[in-house]
Parts: structure tokens; C-alpha cells; sequence
């Protein structure tokens, strides 16, 4: 193990974060009662369920919404504001992204990811497994040594979601 972090996943109710969770736990780890431990890249990451911010303190969170759901979405983007102006760490998740009733269009997030000083931002879907990992690999490049920041760095500027591009991908 190279390191460990506490997470929360925070979301509106029905967004996806127990179906992202057991993804998780399934394919790297194993589930606890309100969430999962999982061990990706060597790195060992206590994952907690969350319906808000709450007064516990975490290494990192995932906000998440429905791509189904404007509602979910700004929830979101409020929850993201909130812990960015306490200093958290933060990266914003869109999931269900395998579903053919989007209605959070690349433009909403593109401009809201403006007012949230540029959030690390990736579509997921536990559904179909895309994009799985990478809000993980994202923590521990932000959270981790600088030895292996370097390396996942490189990872990372590969494959990270490019917003302009993705924007014309959609
Ligand atoms: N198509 C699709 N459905 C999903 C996905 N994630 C969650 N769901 C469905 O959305 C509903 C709510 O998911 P759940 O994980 O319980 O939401 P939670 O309340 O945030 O924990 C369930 O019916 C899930 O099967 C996804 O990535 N794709
Ligand atoms: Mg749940």
C-alpha cells in the first residue's frame, strides 16, 4: 500500500451512488455497511455513502449527479461550491452517462465547471464501468507523494477528459 484516504460520495438521492459503490467494491474491494474499501493502483481508499456534507472531515469527495436529472445537477454543482470554499478536495462526477435520456448537456457542465474553479469533471457510468477508475487515479495524483504524482500524471494528461473535445464528441 502506497498510501490510504478516506472518501465520501455525495449526491442527491437516486443519483447512482450505491450502484457506483458496489461497482467499486465488486471489481476492487469489498463492501462495508455504508460504502466500500477498495484498492486501486496499490492505493487504499475508504469509501463512505453520503446524502450531504456533514461535520466529518474526508481526504476527498466525489460529487455526483444524475446526467438524467437538471435537478441532481445543481444540486451537485451547490455541494461542489460548498466544500471547494472550505478547501476540500474535490472532483464533480456525472454518471448514467450510458443512458439515452441525458439531459445535463456538456454546455451546463462546461459553464458551471467555470464558477467551480475548473473541478476535475468526468462522465462515469457504473453501469457500463466507464471511466470507473478515474476519479480515483485523480485522488491520488492530488492527494499522494510526488513520486507517484509524476507517474500518474502522465497517465492522467493522456486520457483526462478534455472538455473542449468531449464537448464536440456529444
Ligand atoms: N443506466 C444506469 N442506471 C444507473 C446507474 N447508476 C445507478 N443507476 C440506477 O439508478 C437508480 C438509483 O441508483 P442508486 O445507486 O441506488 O442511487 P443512490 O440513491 O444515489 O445510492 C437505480 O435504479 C440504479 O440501478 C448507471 O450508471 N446507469
Ligand atoms: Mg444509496
Amino acid at each position: 500500500m502506497v498510501f490510504s484516504a478516506t472518501i465520501a460520495i455525495i449526491g442527491s438521492q437516486g443519483c447512482g451512488k450505491s450502484k457506483y459503490i458496489n461497482l467499486l467494491a465488486n471489481t476492487s474491494g469489498h463492501p462495508t455497511p455504508n460504502g466500500a474499501e477498495v484498492n486501486i493502483r496499490d492505493t487504499y481508499f475508504n469509501i463512505r455513502e453520503q446524502s450531504g456534507i456533514t461535520n466529518e472531515d474526508f481526504d476527498g469527495y466525489i460529487v455526483m449527479f444524475d446526467t438524467r436529472s437538471s435537478a441532481s445537477f445543481d444540486q451537485s454543482v451547490q455541494t461542489a461550491k460548498t466544500l471547494l470554499q472550505q478547501g476540500k478536495q474535490v472532483v464533480w462526477c456525472g454518471t448514467c452517462v450510458d443512458s439515452q435520456n441525458r439531459v445535463v448537456q456538456w454546455n451546463s457542465i462546461k459553464e458551471a465547471r467555470n464558477t467551480l474553479n475548473n473541478v476535475k469533471y468526468y462522465d462515469i457510468s457504473a453501469k457500463s464501468g466507464y471511466n470507473r477508475d478515474k476519479p480515483f487515479i485523480e485522488f491520488i495524483e492530488t492527494l499522494s507523494n510526488p513520486d507517484i504524482k509524476h507517474e500518474l500524471k502522465i497517465e492522467l494528461d493522456n486520457d483526462i477528459m478534455d472538455l473542449d473535445n468531449a464537448c464536440n464528441m456529444h
